[in-house]
């Protein structure tokens, strides 16, 4: 029996702190699918529209050695779904979302690590920007 894992995110401007998720993440299976969210939703999440387009982004992070499949997440809201629809057998995130995700534990197991050190999409565009 396959066993997938899931991980969300916007993934813009991909950097070593999405790198380590990705591969922390394929680590606990066989199967990585990724969600990788809607401009749309950014907008909603975030208040400013990725750098990358959704297109853009979710063929980058399908090159990635770790991921298997990637879709669009179009809502927060809809995990039960995603979980559901691809059988995921472990969530994965960053700790920055520590706990947010425990409610999920009734389909999968979730499992928090923790983020890479001093990297995000905005110190990177920061840098870009000096
Ligand atoms: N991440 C990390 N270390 C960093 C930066 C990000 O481990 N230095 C992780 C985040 O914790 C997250 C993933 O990389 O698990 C993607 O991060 P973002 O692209 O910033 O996505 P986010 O805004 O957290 O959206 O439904 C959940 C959301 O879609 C997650």
């Amino acid at each position: 029996m396959t066993k997938t894992v899931i991980t969300f995110g916007t993934f813009d401007v991909l950097h070593l702190g999405h790198l380590n998720i990705l591969m922390q993440a394929r680590a606990l299976g066989d199967r990585l699918v990724v969600g990788v969210s809607t401009d749309e939703l950014n907008y909603s999440k975030k208040g400013r529209f990725p750098v990358f387009g959704q297109n853009e982004r979710a063929q980058i992070v399908s090159a990635v050695r770790y991921v298997d499949e990637v879709f669009f997440e179009e809502s927060l809201d809809l995990k039960r779904e995603y979980i559901r629809r691809y059988t995921a057998k472990v969530l994965v995130m960053g700790d920055d979302w520590a706990g947010k995700f425990d409610d999920m534990k009734d389909l999968c197991d979730v499992v928090y690590r923790p983020r890479t050190p001093s990297i995000s999409t905005t110190a990177v565009i920061e840098k870009i920007r000096l």
